[in-house]
């Protein structure tokens, strides 16, 4: 198969797209369309101080690459959650991002969780017994919690992370199937900073399938951990990729306009009140709730008192 641009090989067919691609073709189609969805969505500006989370996988190596290609004024953050999982899981993926910016010459904070706070991930969880074999809600919980303080300690204007369409796709399968509406609501391609321990929020890959970034981390010669933290098997949402990779190779695009329909819904008020893509009420969680602020780490809760984190911190340290 040909390249629609040109007469060399193809690398890539989007049949959603109809669209065949030679290698050069398709990173600077890529780049140019997460350019268009920063710019539809509003996500930041080249003044703007961004803070790119980056895990040692593709799509956020991949991320951060369209980025600094694009000119943007990214740093990377690196957090090291103490998983080794018999594959060295945390240091190879944190050598990976080591490596990535050193090549490119960009700045990366690494924050390691046991040597901040005294246990790695799977050891808080197995302490304070939360999320039964799994570390995964305590893993969530408290990269949330650094991702967010980074953000804020390093005065970044936004905080963007390397979600692409099939993660989105499952997250919004998961919650529509519990009509789960409060998380409905707050799923978008940009959380804005409602609160002023909040940081601003952006997923700029949400539009891409998952197997388009690996062919472009691919063709870009970025290399990544393949591994899968151990934690990941079994979960609820590779689960709900695997339905949802059926349901795409009979109907090609049906994961983007599953998505894509659940966007413009918001808009147009399928929700009680119209949810603005954009914009977010003062101290008002994205689902509605009222938010109050932690008084120890300064973010936000949807209780009065400790957040999550730091009530969990606190069973840790007795
Ligand atoms: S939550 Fe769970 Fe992931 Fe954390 S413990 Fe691994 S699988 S890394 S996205
Ligand atoms: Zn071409
Ligand atoms: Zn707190």
């Amino acid at each position: 198969m040909k390249c629609r641009q040109c007469e060399a090989k193809a690398v890539i067919n989007m049949r959603q797209h109809k669209l065949a691609l030679c290698a050069n073709h398709y990173i600077q189609w890529i780049v140019t369309q997460t350019q268009r969805f920063i710019e539809k969505y509003h996500m930041f500006t080249h003044q703007d101080r961004i803070l790119v989370a980056v895990s040692g996988g593709k799509d956020s190596l991949s991320l951060w690459d369209i980025l600094w290609q694009l000119g943007y004024l990214t740093e990377g953050l690196y957090i090291g959650l103490g998983i080794d999982g018999g594959v060295n899981y945390s240091s190879r993926s944190h050598q990976l991002c080591v490596q990535f910016a050193a090549q490119r010459n960009l700045n990366l904070i690494s924050v390691n969780v046991p040597q901040t706070y005294g246990m790695s991930i799977p050891e808080i969880a197995a302490h304070t017994q939360r999320g039964k074999n799994k570390p995964c809600s305590v893993c969530g919980l408290t990269k949330r919690h650094i991702m967010n303080q980074v953000a804020l300690e390093g005065n970044f204007d936004v905080l963007v992370t390397g979600h692409n369409l099939d993660d989105e796709v499952a997250t919004l399968f998961g919650n529509t199937l519990n009509w789960n509406v409060g998380y409905l609501q707050r799923q978008r391609p940009l959380l804005l900073d409602n609160h002023p321990g909040l940081v601003r929020k952006a997923k700029p890959l949400c539009r891409f399938y998952e197997r388009e970034m690996a062919a472009y981390a691919l063709v870009r010669g970025i290399e990544y951990i393949y591994d899968e933290c151990p934690y990941a098997e079994g979960s609820t949402s590779i689960y709900y990729k695997g339905l949802l990779n059926q349901l795409e190779l009979d109907r090609p695009g049906a994961k983007l306009s599953f998505y894509l329909s659940f966007l413009q819904a918001k808009e147009t008020g399928f929700f009680s009140k119209p949810i603005n893509l954009e914009y977010g009420e003062e101290n008002v969680g994205a689902g509605g709730e009222t938010l109050y602020t932690c008084p120890k780490c300064g973010q936000p809760t949807t209780a009065k008192g400790l957040c999550s984190f730091c009530r969990m911190m606190e069973k840790i340290s007795r």
